[in-house]
């Protein structure tokens, strides 16, 4: 992509109305613009990161054995009345008439709905398990949306809906998911650590949030210090096998790591005192378990192998794919703008024409342009007709991890400068060398 024919409106001056990092820098690097109190446009430098956040969660459901779908955002609300939540929810639900006057609501979550195709289509336990997942805009009323898209009131969300013939196997459900999140939000350069935590309107009693410590994060926190080294890495982990699924998922909440909503003081005192740690953290994440509540009430029922009719157990999943974003920029920056992990960033590397018009810094730009796009990194390549000052300036802000540097002087030697946003670090090397370092960086990624 050319930044002379891209749209990215970057602002110079901070926009007054940001209290937060994230925020802040979402708006000046042109990622997204307010339309309404919670409500955004995402522009294209923001669109790419959302997309690039859905597809880590896309691959790591498949990867798990989840199946996406996709259910609308406007739900009729008779659906709602059999669960017993169109009442129960409040004033977070936007409730909405059709010309028939009939009532209708934006969704904020999906459990009704995805009990309802399951027990319109499902009735063996030949059938299960089964998890059904989208990636769908959710609406809340939130009484106080701020920080961008942290808080909106339209906000992107993957929720996942486990159906499970027993509460064993829907528990295995409960810890898979755990476990493909800890790899997800890993891919996405993010430790979030899952914290016991209470459940809301969702209900059951066993529930876990997955935090981003940061200090503007709206969540008080209570933990041992060592929870923050736990990492997944590289290994594999077979979703099939519960025994080996619920090992890891022991070895991530087995150490004290609570919100305020379950914090247990007693508990906590017991830690060594250097390892107890208050914080605050950004919740981009919660999963639940809680069997029949919505099987009952809206008969959602398989025969099992006895031949016995049964309420199918369930859970649900759910990650705050936009909210991500915010999550990210917060744990990813310094003061120039954002540092975005090779995971997730709009542009897998920037070009920097120091002298546009130079016909050899052209020349060379255009071919490097072209041998990355060769091998699937599309590059941003800044060939404005302006001074270095700014094309760096805004580079940084946009927080490429990757900036492949061109200008005459180095031609004349036949290199080109390759920039690690996150160390400023800068290499000298022939552009063939440059193209094959990033193509190596992004190999596993
Ligand atoms: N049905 C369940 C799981 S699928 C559910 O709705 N869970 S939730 O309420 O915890 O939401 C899932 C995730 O969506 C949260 O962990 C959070 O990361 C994100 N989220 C919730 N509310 C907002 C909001 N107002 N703005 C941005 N993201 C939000």
């Amino acid at each position: 992509m050319r930044l002379s024919r891209y749209f990215l409106p970057v602002l110079k001056e901070n926009p007054a109305e940001a209290q937060i990092v994230s925020h802040r820098y979402m708006l000046r690097a042109g990622m997204i613009k307010q339309q309404t109190a919670g409500i955004y446009s995402w522009l294209p430098l923001g669109l790419r990161v959302l997309n690039r956040i859905q597809t880590i969660v896309h691959e790591e459901q498949a990867r798990a054995g989840h199946i996406p779908l996709l259910m609308p955002t406007l739900q009729p609300a008779d659906l709602w009345r059999e669960s017993g939540r169109y009442d129960d929810y409040g004033q977070e639900m936007l409730r909405i008439k059709d010309r028939q006057g009939r009532e209708m609501l934006y969704g904020p979550t999906n459990e009704e709905m995805v009990t309802d195709i399951f027990r319109s289509h499902v009735n063996s336990y030949k059938d299960l398990p089964l998890t059904l997942y989208h990636i769908q805009w959710k609406f809340r009323d939130e009484m106080r949306p701020r920080f961008g898209v942290m808080r909106g009131r339209e906000f992107l969300m993957k929720d996942g809906y486990n159906f499970d013939i027993d509460k064993d196997a829907a528990l295995h459900a409960y810890n898979r998911h755990m476990v493909s999140y800890l790899r997800t939000y890993e891919r996405m350069g993010l430790t979030a650590i899952p914290m016991r935590a209470a459940s809301g309107p969702i209900g059951g009693d066993n529930t876990h949030e997955f935090l981003v410590l940061a200090s503007t994060g709206e969540s008080e926190v209570f933990y041992d210090a060592a929870v923050v080294h736990l990492k997944l890495g590289a290994r594999e982990v077979d979703y099939d096998d519960r025994a080996a699924v619920a090992e890891v998922c022991a070895e991530f909440t087995t150490l004290y790591a609570r919100t305020d909503e379950t914090h247990d003081a007693t508990l906590f005192d017991a830690i060594p005192e250097e390892r107890r740690k208050v914080g605050r953290g950004i919740e981009v994440g919660q999963i639940f378990y809680f069997g029949t509540k919505y099987s009952e009430s809206m008969g959602a029922n398989v025969v099992n192998d006895k031949g016995e009719k049964v309420a199918v157990e369930m859970g649900s999943h759910g990650i705050g794919v936009s909210r991500l974003l915010g999550a990210i920029i917060e744990a990813s920056h310094d003061d120039k703008g954002i540092i975005w992990p090779e995971g997730v960033t709009p542009f897998p590397v920037g070009i920097v024409n120091l002298k546009q018009g130079d016909a050899a810094a052209d020349a060379a730009c255009a071919a490097l342009e072209k041998a990355l796009l060769a091998k699937g990194l599309e590059p941003l390549y800044d060939d404005r007709d302006e001074r270095a000052g700014a094309k760096f300036a805004t580079m940084d802000l946009i927080g490429l991890p990757w900036r492949i540097t061109v200008g005459p002087r180095g031609l004349a030697n036949g290199v080109v400068e390759l920039t690690s946003r996150r160390t400023g670090v800068s290499v000298e090397m022939t552009p063939e060398a440059a193209v094959a370092k990033v193509a190596e960086i992004y190999a596993g990624i």
